[in-house]
């Protein structure tokens, strides 16, 4: 099977959960935006399924992937056709179901993340909002990070079958998307995560252990790793980070 991902060209976002996915497995895909415009890629790319009213099942947002005649939306839902396809979950249901639970949670905390950038509107820009964005990222670093770092951290020295997974024996894509969370909040607030990685060692050693997978490494040493960047999800603004030094 050959996928197409369609997600925004320039940017990790929500995108790259899915990437990570595509990659460790190996899998035949495009990145479809990122083609060149002449080899019907770009943004008109992209807008393909979401402009068009007459489509069924439109998506409502990107990223969406595209499996032969399906086209499926959310990062979550994505994940969870691609899982077994990738061999990235274990077989059985009830481990299915809880990868899609631990993934709704990331994507939970995900949509978190972007808010502290832009709490009143991702249609302002973030200097348009500053004030509550500072507002904002006080209460993420204070409390929603401790309460999600904490539980992520719980589930995966709860794992019955141990062995610093999220669940089950091997890798899956829920273990990709904790690598991509600690490495996107470390560049988003990097005196934040210095100061309270040691509180989650089981999270650093798995971001670490997938970060040396041999596709692993090999992705993110290449140009299809967009870097961060303050367009994205998670985006460094000095002012945000460690704002408890700046609460006034
Ligand atoms: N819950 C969705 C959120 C999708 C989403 O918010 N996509 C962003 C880009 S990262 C977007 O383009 N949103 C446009 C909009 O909401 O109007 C997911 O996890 O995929």
């Amino acid at each position: 099977m050959k996928y197409e991902l369609y997600y925004w060209p320039s940017i990790q976002g929500r995108g790259e959960f899915v990437r990570l996915a595509l990659e460790e497995a190996g899998a035949d895909y495009v990145d479809v935006a990122r083609l060149p415009k002449r080899e019907g890629g770009g943004i008109p790319a992209l807008m393909r399924y979401l402009d068009d009213a007459d489509i069924q099942r439109a998506p409502f947002a990107p990223p969406y992937l595209k499996a032969g005649r399906l086209v499926i939306a959310q990062t979550a839902n994505i994940l969870l056709f691609l899982g077994p396809r990738l061999g990235l979950v274990p077989a059985d249901e009830a481990a299915r179901i809880w990868a899609h639970q631990l993934q709704l949670t990331i994507t939970d905390l995900v949509a978190e993340v972007h808010d502290t950038h832009h709490p009143i509107a991702a249609s302002l820009y973030y200097h348009q909002q500053k004030r509550e964005a500072r507002r904002r990222a006080l209460h993420l670093v204070g409390e929603r990070l401790p309460k999600y770092l904490g539980y992520f951290e719980s589930v995966l020295k709860s794992n019955p079958k141990g062995r610093g997974r999220m669940l089950g024996r091997t890798l899956s894509y829920v273990d990709l998307s904790i690598f991509q969370v600690i490495a996107g909040l470390r560049y988003a607030f990097p005196r934040v995560m210095r100061r309270v990685e040691p509180r989650y060692p089981g999270l650093i050693a798995l971001h670490d252990y997938v970060a040396a997978r041999p596709n692993m490494s090999a992705y993110l040493a290449s140009e299809r790793r967009i870097p961060f960047n303050e367009y994205g999800i998670f985006r460094h603004y000095p002012e945000l980070d460690a704002p408890m030094a700046s609460r006034k």
